[in-house]
């Protein structure tokens, strides 16, 4: 169950947006420290139809993507993130004191930082859901062809052996 502010002082929000597909320790670490700074973690979630305006198809759909994030223990709620210029009026609309990014967004949302403190955690390396989707596409292609081989150097011996057994009778 997350913790629930019960001390008088004002809710501190936190904001942060993402794809969030194939979700990752990457995507576990940011989130987590991100919460860490706040009461609330609020995640704009970004929609299928956003994705494709940024040239990305995610392997997991919105709702299960946002369906992942809230069975986190960092994660307080969820919404869509259908535009790049949605995030000024999400800040309001959720009153954040915090816009959070990973590193590799340093510097792009510093516009915001009238509305909010604008942040940036260092991402976490070597690990990503382009990675991931590369790896298992590798496997995949690579397993098939092996796997075709042996079967078919299996099903050689079988018929050999059922051959030089037929012989003999
Ligand atoms: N991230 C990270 N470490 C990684 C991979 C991702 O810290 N190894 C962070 C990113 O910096 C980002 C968040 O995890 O803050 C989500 O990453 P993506 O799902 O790749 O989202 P992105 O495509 O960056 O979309 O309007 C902002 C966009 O929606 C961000």
């Amino acid at each position: 169950m997350k913790p629930v502010n019960t001390e008088s002082r004002p809710r501190k929000t936190v904001l942060t947006y993402g794809t969030f597909d194939l979700f990752h320790v990457g995507h576990a670490r940011l989130l987590k420290r991100l919460r860490q700074l706040g009461d609330r973690l609020v995640v704009g979630v970004s929609s299928d139809e956003f994705n494709a305006s940024k040239g990305k198809k995610s392997f997991c759909s919105f709702e299960e993507r946002a369906e992942i994030l809230l069975a986190t223990e960092f994660v307080d709620e969820v919404f869509a993130e259908d535009s790049w210029e949605q995030k000024r009026k999400d800040i309001k609309r959720f009153n954040a004191d915090i816009f959070g990014m990973g590193s590799d967004w340093s510097g792009k949302f510093d516009d915001l930082n009238d509305c909010c403190e604008v942040i940036y955690l260092d991402r976490t390396q070597d690990v990503s859901t382009t990675d991931i989707k590369k790896a298992l596409a590798k496997i995949s292609a690579e397993d098939v062809i092996q796997l075709e081989s042996s079967l078919h150097a299996a099903l050689d011996i079988v018929v050999n052996l059922a051959s030089s057994v037929g012989n003999t009778k």
